[in-house]
């Protein structure tokens, strides 16, 4: 299988470019080869797009949202397909493959519905008869880049707000993950949607991307991935005025005090720092615990691990699956050594594993460890696989303080019974996400998707404020008063 661009509703005839392979991380099998697109197939994909948006930006907007409700029908009818490509591609278990369709399902819906809100004010103007208002205005093409690891919830969290906001898009997913940004194409097909409102480029390295950014009829550019090649993104944006929106990396923890519910806390740890294999950028990679209840804590955590199965995860009893690739093992692997030369104590894990049906596939073992120091590496770094560190304190003020102490701002999570402490650490976390008595994962898609510092740089996507990202403001004053009047001049 041949994955070629998308453009202009059409697939760019094959041949004409290079191929680089798409294998399966649980056991190396090849499963297509995806075009490694060049810069001229960016402009004649923006081109597409800008074409087609003159036309796009006409439809109303509650008409724009029905295609939006077609594809959430159809993607719900095809979720478990969507889930099986989706687990063979990117290797995440088939329970979590198909609750990250669920969540492109429901973001259609939740942006489908705003085709028919887009809501704008109305304000009084300071002179008499004159109306003053501001509306939502699409803001033409737009850029979107999007990771391996949440191939297709983070595609829609960009697309359907571009899209019902009046927006055509040129999509570059990550070269891992090409084909469910194929099976969205067909998708889109079927429904329908006008040629040129949805383009996907591919490509390695940064050339794609960076032609994306630097093509001047590409107006927004909504990115996910690393820190590294996020602020890549902004320099270059940055430097062409445009709005670029940010969503990068974390180093997300668990506070655990001493009145918490320690098992449900180890749930918690155990879904947020082992699900995806630790390849969420909401994973929870730090464990901060107050030393009254440490050890406890290490012991329930140590005995709760036993349990995870590790293989394919396309057998409904794996609980973890492969990581992306080798660079991503050895990665993982690199932080353990790491964490061992700093003095931290490794309590469990560590290894890469290659037993059995294991050696065709990048598979690491989920690695605890113990007594870190906060402002260790280990402790500061994102790793993005299944490795948690835990640091002890000894009071709320330390946990808090411990939490906001690394570069990154995205999800933050704290177990205690004590509403006094909740509501002061809710307030007190530096993150775009907290949750209380959770663990750091789960975001819902209505809800503002985001974080502080060197996560982002102030956008979210998902939620209202998604469109915020899609939209410029555009204010609209009518004078009828059939006379020159001067707004500041003019006060009687
Ligand atoms: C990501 O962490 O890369 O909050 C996205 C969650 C998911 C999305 C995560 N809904 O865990």
């Amino acid at each position: 299988m041949q994955l070629n661009n998308y453009i202009g509703g059409s697939w760019q005839d094959a041949g004409k470019a290079d191929y680089t392979a798409v294998l399966n991380p649980a056991n190396g099998e090849e499963l297509a080869q995806v075009r490694l697109s060049t810069i001229e197939d960016v402009s004649l994909a923006v081109a597409a797009a800008k074409e087609a948006q003159k036309k796009w930006a006409l439809v109303p907007a509650p008409k724009r949202a029905d295609y939006l409700y077609e594809i959430g029908y159809l993607m719900k009818k095809k979720k478990e397909h969507l889930a099986q490509v989706l687990t063979k591609e990117m290797g995440k278990v088939i329970e979590e493959a198909r609750g990250e369709v669920q969540e492109g399902i429901d973001m259609a819906f939740y942006m489908a519905g705003e085709g028919r809100r887009l809501f704008g004010e109305t304000v009084p103007s300071e002179l008499q008869d004159k109306f003053a208002m501001y509306v939502r205005a699409p803001v033409g093409v737009v850029g979107l880049i999007t990771p391996w690891n949440f191939p297709i919830a983070i595609a829609t969290w960009k697309s359907f707000p571009a899209i019902v906001a009046g927006n055509t898009f040129v999509w570059k997913p990550a070269t891992e993950t090409p084909m469910m940004a194929y099976e969205m194409a067909l998708i889109f097909e079927e429904v329908g949607l006008p040629k040129g409102v949805a383009n996907i480029v591919f490509g390695s390295g940064t050339d794609v991307g960076t032609a994306m950014i630097e093509h001047p009829d590409v107006r927004v550019i909504s990115f996910t991935g690393s820190t590294e090649t996020g602020r890549h993104v902004a320099e270059t944006g940055g430097r062409q005025l445009k709005k670029v929106s940010l969503e990068m990396g974390g180093k997300n923890a668990v506070i655990v005090m001493d009145d918490a519910d320690i098992d449900l806390a180890v749930e918690g740890i155990l879904w947020s720092a082992f699900g995806t294999a630790g390849q969420r950028c909401t994973a929870c990679s730090r464990v901060i615990v107050h030393k009254d209840i440490k050890v406890e804590l290490e012991q329930k955590l140590i005995e709760a691990m036993k349990g995870l199965s590790i293989g394919d995860g396309l057998d409904e009893s794996v609980k973890i699956g492969p990581v992306i690739n080798e660079k991503a093992l050895e990665k993982i692997h690199g932080y353990v050594e790491i964490g061992k030369e700093e003095g931290a104590k490794l309590l469990a894990g560590g290894t890469i594993l290659t037993s059995g049906k294991l050696v065709d596939g990048h598979y690491y073992e989920p690695t605890v460890f113990t007594d870190v120091a906060w402002d260790s590496r280990l402790a500061q770094e994102e790793i993005f696989g299944p490795v948690v560190s835990l640091i002890e304190v000894s009071s709320l003020n330390e946990a808090i303080e411990v939490n906001n102490s690394v570069k990154f701002g995205l999800s933050s999570s704290i177990y205690s019974r004590d509403v006094n402490k909740v509501f002061r650490a809710q307030r007190d976390l530096d993150t775009g996400i907290v949750y209380i008595n959770a663990g750091t994962t789960g975001a819902e898609i209505h809800l503002p998707f985001g974080g502080t510092k060197g996560t982002g740089n102030g956008h979210r996507d998902s939620g209202v404020a998604a469109l915020d990202v899609f939209t410029e403001w555009k204010s609209i004053y009518i004078d009828y008063s059939g006379k020159l009047q001067r707004a500041q001049i003019d006060t009687d």
